[in-house]
């Protein structure tokens, strides 16, 4: 079931009204003109937040040193190797043509833009890093997918893997990888998003600081599958994950998870002012029915959850999308229409509001929390914080009178 914001500003209403009988009400209806979260739906390349390994941290290179690493357009080659027999379980080796730079076959940036014509896709995306609780930030990516340049190999045998990994100075000890099965590389369910190697970013060339030339952007993992400046695939028998991050003793499998977010709440807020508090909340594997809060006090401890607004779909995608593209052909979106297929869109971030009245003096407590889909409320399905973060936010602050 979806609602506009209207439909759910009355649905909301009759359910704070019996919610919320303690002198603290929210007044859902006058939130309903002032809802709109003025957001922008994506994030500049350069305002999301880092999570770069790395000394130097490759996006500090500049002039000779980023030629010799192979980060300009220009010098940037991808190269797709197949490893040899590493472990005991491999009883058969894979085998596939191999693109090197030693045999001058290895890819490059021209070639792959050229496969972009035929292949090109292109979505929404949050970035989010499975150890730290907030989004990192959202862009409009733009590339090939990655099942389209592994064809460049074949014939392919016995490839059960795919891992990857990007300029490191050179320094086995600073590797950072990520890897794929072959399945989730070569196989796409219908209406979501392939792995894929991306070349631009809400629609400029990716930049260096967000790990261009290229990077491997994988829709429903976490930050850690979408390697920045990535330089090397290589393709194995071996049929374990062998993530970097696994080593941290995280899920290399994890998905995307759905959950809320805080911007800011003031510590401090004036008593009989109406109290306006908004955030984000990403739609993971399992989707986003709807935001929900949750208000305490010193005299009111039970937790009640109510709904929290949703914002709408924008209704001029071109207000939020770089000039030239339109929304129909990102994948996700309707061909036809432009309007995204479901809503929120899945792998991505929306905004949620809500309005808190007639507030008296004293300490209060807010949560909020995300239920998905399948109705399983924040942090469940999976509260175990290795395979991301999902905690229940809470804010604490006075009304002073
Ligand atoms: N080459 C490389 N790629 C990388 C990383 C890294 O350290 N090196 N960090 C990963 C992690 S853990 C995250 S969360 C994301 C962060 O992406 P961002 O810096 O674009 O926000 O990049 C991923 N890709
Ligand atoms: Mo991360």
């Amino acid at each position: 079931m979806t609602l506009s914001r209207r439909e759910f500003v009355q649905t909301s209403s009759v359910l704070t009204a019996a919610a919320l009988s303690g002198g603290l009400l929210e007044s859902p209806v006058a939130a309903a003109e002032e809802n709109a979260t003025e957001r922008p739906f994506l994030t500049p390349a350069d305002k999301f937040r880092d999570v770069s390994r790395g000394t130097p941290k490759p996006h500090s290179l500049v002039g000779e040193a980023l030629v010799a690493a192979k980060l300009t357009p220009e010098t940037w080659r991808l190269e797709i190797t197949i490893d040899g027999p590493a472990t005991p379980e491999q009883k058969e080796f894979a085998t596939g043509k191999e693109l090197k730079s030693e045999t001058d076959n290895s890819l490059d940036l021209a070639a792959l833009l050229e496969l972009g014509k035929k292949h090109e896709v292109q979505f929404l995306k949050a970035m989010q890093c499975l150890n730290i609780p907030a989004p990192l930030g959202q862009g409009l990516w733009e590339g090939v997918p990655l099942r389209d340049v592994l064809r460049l190999c074949s014939p392919l045998k016995n490839v059960r893997r795919i891992y990857y990994w990007g300029f490191h100075n050179n320094d086995p000890k600073q590797l950072f990888q990520s890897s794929l099965s072959y399945t989730q590389a070569m196989e796409t369910p219908p209406g979501e998003l392939p792995a894929f190697l991306a070349y631009r970013l809400n629609g400029e060339p990716i930049p260096l600081m967000r790990g261009g030339p290229v990077r491997m952007v994988i829709p429903w993992a976490h930050g850690f599958k979408s390697i920045k400046w990535l330089q090397r695939i290589c393709l194995t028998n071996d049929y374990k994950a062998n993530d970097t991050y696994a080593e941290q003793n995280n899920d290399p499998e994890s998905y995307l998870k759905t959950a809320a977010y805080f911007e800011n709440v003031p510590a401090k807020v004036a008593a009989d002012k109406p109290l306006r508090v908004s955030g984000t909340a990403m739609s993971g594997l399992s989707g986003l029915k709807r935001v929900e809060y949750s208000l305490t006090s010193d005299e009111n401890k039970e937790e009640k959850w109510i709904p929290a607004a949703l914002d709408e779909s924008p209704s001029d995608w071109s207000t939020q999308l770089p000039a030239g593209i339109s929304s129909k052909q990102i994948l996700g979106f309707d061909p036809k229409t432009g309007e995204p297929r479901t809503w929120p869109l899945r792998y991505s971030m929306v905004g949620w509001s809500l309005k808190l009245t007639d507030l008296k003096p004293g300490q209060y407590a807010l949560r909020v929390r995300a239920v998905d889909l399948n109705d399983f409320a924040q942090p469940e399905p999976r509260p175990i914080q290795k395979t991301g973060r999902n905690s229940i936010e809470v804010k604490e602050f006075e009304v002073v009178g």
